[in-house]
């Protein structure tokens, strides 16, 4: 048995902690757009910039930022989505079908780029894998390759920052596992604004980074939003270390409320400015031109390995 809305007396369809009662889908929609938009404002995320690229994945998260950045921001930013088709089974098709029916629906321009178009797919990669003939696991090839190429596309068309899908519990988790296994470059790197310090890469801003992974589903519930649940196969079990630390930042929020907010907080005004982590040296990369901190960046180092193998001609 559900209440009513505190804001509006109609059915309630979730209870809001903050509100201590219950809030209609309509406000529920409203209430964490209002959240986004702060987040926006406050990390000025979107100071200085008029052209901005959202990484589209077809997942939740993604999905929720592309609709709130439409409805916040569309009337002085051009706002455009990325998806990039990684060739995985099933997955890449679901994921593809979401994008788009969610671009039509909220009227986003929208990009597809197939990973094919550069000679290879994540199931190839990964198939090589298997078969021990090359050496990285197909979530190490994704994630280069995801991160290369939508900044590629980014670079190449003018855009001033990309937009992600993180969430606050994603920013948690990723600098808890940081702090315990000493990964200081990377926990340098968890910001709301990631600004990379070279003009061909191009900031990362990531507008969720107050919601929670519970705010984000129920958004998508509430908006009815078409999302992929379409499990990747190359998906590795959690490390025991990530599910734990993951049940435990929850447990902790439940008992004490606003924990996640003050950690993060701490996080980006104290602990990451404090950091003393240099820039890497950066130049271009033999091959494409795009920066790397060796001769050859890790995209084309993949693509090369990949061609060692001999498996394709098109790689000839
Ligand atoms: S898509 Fe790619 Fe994930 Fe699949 S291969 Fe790994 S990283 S699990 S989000
Ligand atoms: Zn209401
Ligand atoms: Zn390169």
């Amino acid at each position: 048995m559900t209440g009513r809305c505190v804001i509006c007396g109609s059915q309630g369809w979730t209870y809001v902690h903050e509100y201590r009662g219950y809030l209609c889908r309509d406000h529920y929609q409203r209430y964490i757009e209002a959240k986004v938009d702060r987040c926006i404002k406050r990390q000025g995320l979107l100071n200085g910039v008029d052209k901005v690229l959202i990484a589209l994945s077809g997942g939740k998260d993604s999905s929720v930022l592309a609709v709130v950045m439409k409805k916040l921001y569309s009337w002085r930013i051009r706002l455009a989505g990325l998806h990039i088709d990684l060739g995985i089974p099933g997955y890449s098709e679901s994921a593809r079908k979401s994008v788009l029916e969610l671009s039509n629906r909220i009227e986003l321009p929208i990009e597809i780029v197939k990973l094919q178009d550069y000679g290879f797919t994540i199931k190839e990669a990964a198939d090589l894998y298997r078969k021990g003939v090359f050496n990285r696991p197909p979530c190490s090839v994704c994630g280069t390759v995801k991160r290369y190429l939508i900044n590629l596309y980014a670079y190449e068309k003018g855009f001033e920052a990309i937009a992600t899908g993180h969430n606050l519990d994603d920013l948690l988790l990723f600098s808890s596992m940081d702090i315990v296994t000493g990964d200081v470059t990377s926990l340098s790197k968890l910001l709301p604004r990631q600004d990379e310090g070279h003009p061909k890469l191009v900031p990362r801003i990531r507008p969720l980074c107050l919601l929670t992974n519970r705010e984000t589903e129920l958004y998508t519930k509430a908006a009815e939003l078409p999302v992929s649940r379409e499990k990747c196969p190359y998906k590795p079990p959690p490390r025991r270390l990530r599910s734990v630390l993951s049940e435990e930042l929850d447990s902790i929020e439940e008992k004490v409320r606003g924990f996640k907010h003050m950690y993060a907080a701490s996080l980006w005004s104290s602990i990451i400015p404090s950091l003393s982590i240099g820039k890497p040296v950066l130049r271009e990369c033999s091959i494409c031109g795009m920066p790397s901190s060796g001769r050859v960046c890790s995209f084309c180092r993949i693509r090369e390995s990949l061609r060692n193998t001999g498996y394709k001609e098109r790689f000839l």
